[in-house]
């Protein structure tokens, strides 16, 4: 048996649930024993159970009780001590400015009302005590009371674990990486669109393995934008709402021709590239035509670790990206991006690179332009290593969805028949909308269990 459920790694919640379709909504595969990159194991049952504490950082937590709070007047903090030992540390004015009564906080939204400049950061209390129902109850000296549910504030306690914990789930930034042996996890095209646990599963997955099969789906246009109205609604750009893949006469970008398209994350050219890509195949090419992705965070810490120069050179020069023509409408962009972002911790956190649109305009010192050069093929040729490519052969009816700040995808020239013309219909996303519909499914999935 070498197929894992992969639903238990992308979704806890469903370890406990009882609803064996929900569980087979997205599944990857692999074969015992032959994970070596960094945790491709993530995709092993073992290991699936041992993740629990990547996903169940959204699952409701155990009931939080306060034993005892004080002020500490000198720090200007108040001290919570939690029923089983722990203790927090709340700064006097976190806790005004986050005042939850009607007056601070609009409750229909959610939304502070409090304004800075009503904000005295230099506030005492003059009261702190624990509430019969739990809470935390603070009184200002102007008389003003704030209350404070006891989950709320654990869940914001500044230690650097809480905070992590925090971050982790409201981001979900921890991420599987892997190589030519994943099996990309799959789920069922008409179960995502209408079974909630399928769609969080699938999202879930979408963001930490970086790319996720749907099958089922019918082989006519349509089906990415229904896919996209699922979460939310999708990215306009120059190439319209949804775009078609296909050999065009007089092309105005190379995808729309049948030659081979190298690695690449789609639109550098745009300074705010597209964070998700759907693929539908409507029709296949009879020879030819296959993709491939390679993991790009993945690659990049490979490079990090083999070629040090190279990766401070991608990381560091901004490369001109250009894209002219019509479509949508006309258009004439130019851009400027570093082939590897990394964030403030010095993770990798976006590719940006298409060799298509990378402009002959190259805005670099004229001794920089032969290590740039030397950096970009050593970065390709990592990537184009044989254990580091996954390959498949799209069929109609499946759709692919993959993070285009994290996957380079490409595909192998095609015969073109005109018959039979080659088809895709694609469509963009981004990531602050998926990752809206995956906190609101994650709350409702996580309600019914
Ligand atoms: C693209 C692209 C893949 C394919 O259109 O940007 O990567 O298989 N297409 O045609
Ligand atoms: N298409 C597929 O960066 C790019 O030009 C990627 C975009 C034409 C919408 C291709
Ligand atoms: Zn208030
Ligand atoms: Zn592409």
């Amino acid at each position: 048996m070498w197929m894992s459920t992969f639903a238990r790694f992308a979704l806890p919640a469903l370890q406990r649930s009882t609803s064996a379709m929900a569980c087979q909504a997205v599944r990857a595969c692999r074969r015992p024993g032959q994970a070596t990159c960094p945790l491709p194991s993530c995709l092993t049952s073992m290991q699936l159970r041992g993740q629990q504490t990547l996903g169940s950082a959204s699952l409701p937590v155990a009931r939080q009780t306060v034993r005892h709070v004080r002020a500490l007047d000198e720090e200007r903090v108040m001290e919570v001590e939690w029923e089983d030992g722990g203790h927090s540390l709340y700064p006097f004015t976190w806790l005004r400015d986050n005042c939850q009564c009607p007056l601070c906080t609009l409750q229909s939204a959610q939304a502070r009302k409090l304004l800075m400049s009503d904000l005295d950061i230099h506030i005492g209390v003059n009261v702190v005590e624990v509430t019969n129902d739990n809470k935390v109850s603070i009184v200002w000296p102007d008389q003003h009371t704030s209350v404070f549910d006891a989950e709320w504030l654990k869940k914001r306690c500044f230690s650097p674990a809480a905070r992590k914990a925090m971050q982790e789930e409201l981001f979900l930034n921890e991420r599987y990486y892997w190589d030519s042996k994943l099996h990309i996890p799959t789920a069922d095209y008409q179960e995502v669109l209408h079974d909630d646990r399928a769609a969080l599963a699938w999202l879930l997955a979408l963001r930490r393995v970086g790319i996720v099969y749907l099958r089922g789906a019918p082989a006519e246009q349509g089906q990415v934008a229904r896919l996209a109205e699922r979460i939310g609604y999708l990215r306009l750009t120059f190439y319209g709402h949804t775009w078609q893949v296909q050999d065009k006469y007089m092309a105005n970008n190379v995808a729309y021709t049948s030659g081979k398209l190298s690695h690449h994350t789609d639109y550098p050219a745009l300074h705010f590239a597209p964070g998700v890509q759907f693929l539908h195949c409507i029709n296949q090419a009879v020879v030819g035509g296959e993709s491939e992705v390679v993991d790009g965070f993945h690659m990049a810490e490979q490079l990090r670790r083999e070629d040090p120069e190279a990766f401070r050179t991608l990381t560091s020069l901004h490369v001109d990206f250009t894209d002219t023509g019509t479509d949508y409408c006309d258009f004439m962009l130019q851009s400027k991006k570093r082939i590897i972002d990394v964030d403030a911790e010095g993770r990798v956190a976006r590719i940006n690179y298409n060799n298509a649109t990378r402009d002959s305009v190259l805005d670099l010192p004229l001794h920089q332009v032969q290590p740039f050069y030397r950096a970009v093929k050593a970065f390709i040729d990592v990537m184009n290593r044989p254990e580091n490519v996954v390959t498949y052969r799209m069929e109609p009816g499946d759709v692919v969805t993959f993070d285009n700040w994290r996957l380079l995808h490409g595909r192998r020239s095609y015969v073109s028949r005109p018959d039979r013309l080659r088809h895709l219909e694609g469509a963009y996303l981004d990531w602050d909308e998926v990752m809206s519909r995956l906190r609101i499914l994650r709350g409702s999935v996580h309600k019914d269990v």
